[in-house]
Formats: structure tokens, C-alpha cells, sequence
């Protein structure tokens, strides 16, 4: 009887110590055989698909244009006088000015957008991207174009 269960043991022991014995060894099978090669091409490969989805990105960049006008002393778009121009942050922001009337540009230090000066019949476009929330004053740097009311608001949201 003693010898029997003795034997019992014995098999119980060897049972277990064979299948914790195949667990290590498929588990380091697993880890030396893929793993290391599955990493390194993974890695330059999403590097280079990461670059695709930024530039994705940046030619969905949201683009706004505006058209206005200059004359003594004041910005025109649309028939409004300075119109407020409202833009997402992030935005890109097309400029198309032209004067009407007179020598004049189109100038937001916040952004360092500034056109060149254009005289009557002249037109310019500079473009820029809103990349902070607020509220901007565009003007003209003629003269004394500003303090005679020649500016407007820039809002980006
Ligand atoms: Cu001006």
C-alpha cells in the first residue's frame, strides 16, 4: 500500500514538473523566435506611416480666405467697413488685399503678417496659420492710417 502511493506521488511530481518544464519552454520559444524580429520591422514601419498621417493632416488644414480692401482710412469686405474676421485655431488664413484709394498694407504683429504696401490699383495676399486662441487687431502701419481708424479685429476661436 505504502509503495503505491509512494508511486502515486512520484507520478503526481513528475506530471507537474513536466508541464511547468513544456510551459517554460514554449514560452521562451515564443519570445526568442518572434518577438524580437516582429519589433523591429513593426517599429520603422509605423515610424514611416506616422509621417503619412501628419502630412495628411497638414493638407487638411482648414484654409479661410479673405478678400478686402483698402482706402483713406478704412478696411472694406463685403460692402462692411473693418469687418471682424473669424477663424478657427489652427486655421490657415489667406489675405488677398488690395487698395482702392491710396497707399496701404495689411499688418497683425500677434501673427508677424505683414503685406507688402500696395498703392491704388495694387493688390497683395499674405497668408498665415491661427495657432493661438484670441483677439487680434489687424491694421494699416501707413502713416498715420491706424490712429485714423484704418484697423479691424482678428478673432480666432
Ligand atoms: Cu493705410
Amino acid at each position: 500500500m505504502k509503495s503505491v502511493i509512494i508511486i502515486l506521488f512520484a507520478v503526481l511530481i513528475f506530471a507537474g514538473c513536466d508541464t511547468t518544464g513544456t510551459d517554460d519552454n514554449t514560452g521562451k520559444d515564443t519570445i526568442t523566435t518572434t518577438n524580437p524580429d516582429n519589433s523591429m520591422i513593426a517599429s520603422p514601419d509605423n515610424g514611416s506611416m506616422m509621417t503619412t498621417e501628419t502630412s495628411e493632416v497638414m493638407t487638411d488644414q482648414n484654409k479661410v480666405t479673405f478678400a478686402l480692401t483698402g482706402e483713406n482710412f478704412k478696411f472694406m469686405m463685403d460692402g462692411i467697413e473693418s469687418p471682424t474676421l473669424t477663424v478657427k485655431e489652427g486655421d490657415l488664413v489667406m489675405i488677398e488685399f488690395s487698395s482702392i484709394g491710396g497707399f496701404h498694407d495689411f499688418v497683425i504683429d500677434e501673427f508677424n503678417v505683414a503685406t507688402e504696401r500696395v498703392n491704388t490699383g495694387g493688390s497683395t495676399t499674405v497668408e498665415f496659420t491661427a495657432d493661438k486662441k484670441g483677439t487680434f487687431e489687424y491694421y494699416c502701419s501707413v502713416g498715420s492710417h491706424r490712429a485714423n481708424g484704418m484697423f479691424g479685429k482678428l478673432i480666432v476661436t
